[in-house]
């Protein structure tokens, strides 16, 4: 009786000690989740959202202001700000009203994501820009931008993809953008998981780039790893394995010590009697 009990003792230190082993695994997996941008089904790029398949339901829904000055930040304009991960990119959407919006003040209208590298804190050397050639027409262009000492630089190769729709007097600009798998060489910032990215939101009435931008702010998102698939590297899966053979042998050692001492116990009694 005594035996089984002193088996099972063991049986039990040695699963602990195992499953202590697991838990340290799967925090070593985990990456840190700094802000939450959602993750979904890539939602189709055509200046609506579409309630009926809840295009952008799982996207993050923010609301920030636009400013004359970001220095001294008051009378914004208020617009809506969704962000959507769906593999293999990155989606944003813009929803405001404006007073008249479908006047002829607005025909040149254009709204910009301009987009900063991950070490280059607020210089902002990307722009995807959606630019009106005639708003009441629905006509508009995608522009791929890079930037330079302030100076727009038209992309050989534009990336990403955009449309906007006015109805009534709000506008929904939808804008999609690759994340990860595109080299971003000097013309585009190469999006990656993990790390946090400063875009900024221009708005303007005329076609040109700077000078046409009379509000905007800035906003900071972390792209987060794609669900259940979290990037493990060489040193991360090195810890793990470490972690699994120091505790296990620690474990044997510990209950063969106990199974020792038991049969030694047991020795003891033996002779005594
Ligand atoms: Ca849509
Ligand atoms: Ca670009």
């Amino acid at each position: 009786m005594k035996k089984h009990t002193t088996n099972i003792i063991i049986l039990i230190l040695i699963a602990q000690i195992l499953v202590s082993s697991a838990f340290l695994i799967g925090k070593s997996y985990g990456t840190p989740i700094e802000y939450d941008v959602g993750f979904g089904t890539a939602p189709v790029i055509d200046g609506v959202v579409d309630g009926v398949t809840g295009e952008w339901a799982s996207a993050e829904k923010l609301e920030i202001e636009l400013f004359p000055d970001l220095s001294n930040q008051s009378d914004g304009l208020p617009i809506e700000l969704w962000v959507l991960q769906a593999e293999p990119n990155l989606y944003i959407l813009a929803r405001f009203d404006l007073n008249d919006h479908n006047s002829i003040e607005y025909d040149n209208e254009f709204l910009g994501i301009l987009i900063a590298d991950w070490d280059a804190d607020l210089n902002f050397t990307d722009a995807k820009i959606v630019q009106f050639s005639n708003i009441s027409t629905n006509n508009y262009s995608y522009l791929d931008y890079h930037i330079s000492d302030t100076i727009y630089y038209e992309d050989a190769n534009p990336n990403g993809d955009c449309a906007a729709k006015l109805e009534g007097n709000q506008i929904v600009y939808e804008f999609s953008m690759p994340v990860k798998n595109k080299e971003g060489g000097i013309e585009d910032v190469e999006l990656g998981h993990g790390i946090p990215f400063n875009f900024k939101i221009v708005f303007g009435k005329t076609a040109d780039y700077p000078s046409g931008i009379i509000i905007s702010n800035i906003f900071s998102i972390e792209l987060q790893y794609p669900p259940r698939t979290p990037e493990v590297t060489f040193g991360e899966l090195l810890m793990s394995i470490s972690t699994i053979v120091i505790f296990s042998t620690i474990g044997a050692f510990f209950a063969y010590y106990i199974y020792r001492i038991t049969r030694l116990k047991k020795e003891i009694e033996r002779i005594r009697s």
